[in-house]
């Protein structure tokens, strides 16, 4: 009687097979890139003389519209002071927020926005500003608007945005999993079944 050789080397082949479903899921969301800022007015490292009203960036991918207000475009110069009138803005093409430059000098753009993969990622950029001689700037800020959850902070705001959009990942991918291991496991059972109606 050889009957049994065969549910069984079906049985393992169905095993490499969830093995590898498993390792492609495993491996999938490492993989996603984070979005990357591809442009920025004013562009990284160049020198504007003309006072812009917005600094605006935009990404290779929509930054997430978390919604809580939890992102942050901020731009400092002379002095350390912050130089940005408004909480950030995310649109479709990107993330903005208004600005009143100063005086003459180099002025930094740091941001913090949620990837489309639901990660955090934060960068920074420089330009200078040359403003034509007697142009008054503004006398910036020491620390900037208070925006989203900072605003709330002193309240009870407690929610974060990262930990939540992390979970729903990983929910998606138990999912999935539990899917592909039905399936499995429903092809098991018909293999044996019709090998042993067969035998
Ligand atoms: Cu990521």
């Amino acid at each position: 009687m050889t009957g049994t050789d065969r549910p069984r080397a079906g049985l393992s082949a169905i095993l490499v097979l969830l093995l590898a479903a498993l390792a492609v899921l495993l491996s999938a969301e490492p993989a996603n890139a984070h979005d990357y800022l591809v442009s920025s007015t004013p562009a990284a490292g160049s020198t504007v003389t003309a006072a812009p009203t917005r600094v605006t960036l935009t990404f290779d991918a929509a930054v997430l519209r978390t919604g809580n207000g939890s992102d942050v475009l901020s731009v400092t110069g002379p002095g350390g002071k912050h130089f940005e009138t408004a909480c950030p803005v995310v649109g479709d093409d990107g993330v903005s927020a208004a600005v009143r430059l100063g005086p003459a000098g180099t002025y930094t753009v740091r941001w913090r926005v949620v990837s489309a993969d639901g990660h955090p990622v934060a960068d920074s950029i420089r330009f200078r500003y040359a403003p034509t001689a007697g142009t008054t700037g503004a006398a910036g800020s020491d620390s900037g608007p208070v925006c989203g959850n900072a605003a709330g902070r002193t309240g009870s705001g407690t929610s974060a945005a990262q930990p939540a959009s992390t979970g729903s990942v990983l929910v998606l991918i138990v999912v999935v999993a539990g899917v592909l291991v039905l399936i499995v496991v429903v092809g098991v059972v018909l293999a044996v079944v019709l090998t042993r109606r067969r035998g």
